[in-house]
């Protein structure tokens, strides 16, 4: 049940005022990207318009301020996912950055033939393609976890995959297509059994759940801030801190050094050390104001809200003739992700009669062909929630789904 006031939250976030194609905006692409509060954008503006400056070397006021709200940021960071320390919170771009991170930093030294990377065929691109690029330079073997008929990871497979060769496990928390939310702290022990470590995808599960690397018992973390309600160009990624100290740098230049002489270099501590040139200063500074706002809202509640949009959504998408829906159905086992296939209709056929009804999905492979093509697929259409959505919403989406009907399910006139 949702305990928060959505009404307040929706007056948070000025986009939600606007019309398109002059209906109200429903927007359920927040798997994507999620809008942004008011508290967000000020902190960024409140950047640039008072305390811009490059961080780490100014000894000016301007300097030191920077700093601390970026260094601050971190600490925030760190705090959210239960990590131990801000030593352990290194900034990249995105998801897919922290993940080519390990891939190169971690991969390339500890990698080699005949090892055994364990992926899944969930996965999104970003947690397929750096391994399969270090696949190629290690001589090291991908290996991937099947899915059962409900779109969850299957047991035997989990098991069977994890073997004494396993030195990696890389796996999503949450499916952005299906809503799958996976067993991490399960595969983490099995992992570690065999000597590997495990890296977690929290693109889509840090931004909807409670997550505790501690409780997790993760080696690696990776998510992006602009998917819970932070500024583009913010990636996280948490690693154990002995990992990170063994590990060489992903990037040289500035910032990431100790000393720099003509023919070789020492490195800065870490995390400093895999953050190489001037970062984005402003808009981890805003991220700070995005882990506040969530903070305050509560995990569990935009758990608990998610859980309820996205059952009712199912409820009712189920209703609609021809229609089916993708991934596991009860509580426990998925997020609010809803992805769905009609009969006849392509999802971006669906999507753009959405669309003038006012109602952001998306439409496509989401970045996730190795699972279109288990589900036998080339497509779907996907609704995903976040904090601002609210029941009533569904109806716009129940809508337009029945006007895509109308339209492209109408029978062929007959001659007279
Ligand atoms: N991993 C998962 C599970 C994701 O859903 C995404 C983005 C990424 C990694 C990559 O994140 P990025 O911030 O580095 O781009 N997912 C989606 C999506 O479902 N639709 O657009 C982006």
């Amino acid at each position: 049940m949702t305990t928060f006031d959505i009404d307040r939250i929706r007056a948070d976030f000025p986009i939600l005022k606007r019309e398109v194609h002059g209906q109200p905006l429903v927007y359920f692409d927040n798997a994507a990207t999620t809008q942004k509060p008011r508290q967000v954008i000020d902190a960024l503006v409140h950047y640039y318009e008072h305390y811009n400056a490059n961080i780490h070397r100014g000894i000016h006021a301007l300097a030191e301020e920077a700093t601390a709200r970026y260094e601050e940021t971190r600490q925030k960071v760190a705090d959210f996912i239960g990590a131990p320390g801000p030593e352990c919170i290194v900034f990249t771009r995105n998801t897919t950055e922290s993940i080519n991170l390990v891939a190169n930093a971690w991969g390339r030294k500890n990698l080699g033939e005949g090892d055994e990377i364990i992926l899944s065929t969930m996965e999104h691109h970003s947690n397929l393609v750096p391994w399969q690029m270090l696949a190629q330079a290690t001589g090291a073997k991908l290996r991937h976890i099947d899915i059962d008929d409900e779109g969850r990871l299957a047991g035997d497979s989990v098991e069977q995959l994890i073997g004494e060769r396993a030195k990696l496990v890389a796996i999503t928390h949450m499916s952005n297509v299906l809503g799958t939310v996976n067993p991490v702290r399960q595969i983490a022990d099995l992992a570690h059994a065999q000597g590997a470590l495990l890296l977690v995808d929290g693109a889509q599960s840090v931004p909807h759940l409670p997550v505790n690397v501690q409780e997790l018992d993760c080696d690696f973390l990776a998510f992006s801030a602009h998917k819970m309600l932070g500024p583009t160009g913010v990636g996280v990624l948490y690693a154990r801190h002995e990992l990170l100290e063994s590990m060489d740098p992903f990037l040289g230049g500035g910032e990431m050094i100790r000393r720099v002489g003509l023919e070789e270099s020492t490195w800065n501590d870490v995390p400093w050390k895999f953050e190489a040139g001037t970062p984005n200063i402003g808009d981890v500074c805003a991220f700070g104001a995005a882990l506040d706002y969530l903070q305050e809202l509560g995990m569990e509640q935009v758990r608990a809200h998610e859980v309820s949009l996205a059952q009712q959504a199912m409820r009712r998408l189920s209703e609609v003739p021809g229609i089916t829906i993708y991934g596991p159905k009860s509580d426990e086992a998925r997020g609010g992700v809803v992805s769905f296939n009609l009969e006849d209709i392509h999802p971006h056929d669906l999507g753009t009669v959405l669309d003038r009804h006012g109602v952001a999905i998306r439409a496509g492979h989401h970045c996730a062909q190795p699972l279109m093509a288990r589900l036998d697929v080339v497509a779907t259409a996907r609704a995903s929630f976040y904090v601002y959505n609210k029941e009533e919403e569904l109806d716009a989406l129940i809508e337009g789904i029945q006007a895509a009907v109308r339209l492209f399910r109408a029978p062929a006139p007959t001659r007279t």
